[in-house]
């Protein structure tokens, strides 16, 4: 995968509370190309695998169960410098410390319910793509 791509996920509570179109417009008013698309369940296992990196961390339990109790809408994004730039769009973790205009900022409720995922690193945003979407699902 080129480096100029980056994952996200609106999480449950941003699908929930019908924050998707609003945040996808957020996203390619940010300069960001949609390169794949869809809504998705995860399951517990899906969950699990996807957060792995935190299996060890007090709240990974909380945080499986929130993400599979409702739908989210994946995507892989496209933009020069797409990992750094989307995670100054998203905010900090927790939406008390995001800057205004972040999208945590507008649409997160909490540390756990915080809207929006979004890849840490190019190996993690190709790691995630292809947990999410197939070579063919991706233009
Ligand atoms: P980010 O999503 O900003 O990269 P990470 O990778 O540290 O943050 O955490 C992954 C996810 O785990 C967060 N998006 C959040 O939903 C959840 N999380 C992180 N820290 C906490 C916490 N202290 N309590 C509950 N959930 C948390």
């Amino acid at each position: 995968m080129a480096t100029n791509r980056t994952f996200t996920m609106i999480k449950p509570d941003g699908v929930e509370d019908g924050h998707t179109g609003a945040i996808l417009d957020k996203i390619t008013a940010s300069g960001f190309r949609i390169v794949a698309l869809k809504k998705t369940q995860m399951t517990v296992a899906d969950a699990q695998e996807f957060y792995s990196v935190h299996s060890e961390r007090p709240f990974y339990g909380e945080l499986v169960e929130f993400m599979t109790r409702g739908p989210v809408v994946a995507a892989v994004l496209e933009k020069e410098n797409a990992v750094a730039d989307f995670r100054t769009l998203i905010g900090a973790t927790n939406p008390a410390d995001a800057a205004d205009g972040t999208i945590r900022k507008m649409f997160a409720k909490s540390m756990g319910e915080n809207a929006v995922h979004g890849s840490d690193s190019d190996e993690n945003a190709a790691i995630e793509s292809a947990f999410h979407f197939s070579a063919r699902e991706m233009f």
